[in-house]
């Protein structure tokens, strides 16, 4: 694999599960990164570290994902001013509400692109970070487009779908009551 350009980091390997979909985008596109499970409260000085070298080191974007008082995407982007894109992490209150909270209400100047709690929010990550590194990358903006176009053609031909069963259970008309 060539050298990363995306770092991944979550506050815990129990992240993992809800953080894999951002992976998987990048791996679609043929992004290389690397994933690590570093704490802002565990490992303060590690992550530091980390966010300060990623740049001499490569990265182009770090994508950060954390629970509960989630403040990891935070701290990395005090330390780099590479892109930094927060992933919420589902937790029991509220479905993860905390992250988002946490994560999304940065205070000016340090900013954190953050992304919804589950769902598509670990995909969105890591198309995000494609789009980012699309800027600079003809190939991988041609890749996005096609992506894009792929998507609309799908959305078409459900809804092509839909209309045959439609037709099927309802017939051509619809019929009014009273
Ligand atoms: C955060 O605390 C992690 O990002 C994780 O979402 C949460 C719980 O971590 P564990 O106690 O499962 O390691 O730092």
């Amino acid at each position: 694999m060539s050298r990363p350009v995306v770092g991944i980091l979550m506050g815990s390997d129990s992240d993992w599960q809800y953080i894999k979909p951002a992976a998987s985008a990048l791996h679609e596109f043929g992004v290389p990164f690397e994933v690590h499970v570093m704490s802002a409260h565990r490992t303060p000085h590690q992550v530091a570290e980390y966010a300060a070298q990623a740049e001499t080191r490569g990265l182009k974007v770090i994508l950060a994902a954390a629970g509960g008082a989630a403040h990891l995407a935070g701290v990395v982007a005090a330390h780099t001013t590479l892109p930094v894109i927060g992933i919420p992490v589902p937790t029991g209150l509220a479905g993860g509400l905390d992250s988002l909270l946490s994560m999304v209400q940065m205070p000016g100047d340090i900013p954190v692109a953050t992304v919804g709690v589950g769902g598509g929010g670990a995909r969105n990550a890591g198309l995000l970070a494609i789009s980012i590194l699309a800027l600079s990358d003809e190939t991988l903006a041609q890749r996005l487009k096609t992506f894009r176009q792929r998507l609309s053609e799908k959305v078409k031909s459900r809804d092509s779908q839909l209309q045959t069963k439609l037709a099927e259970e309802f017939g051509g008309s619809g019929e009014t009551v009273g």
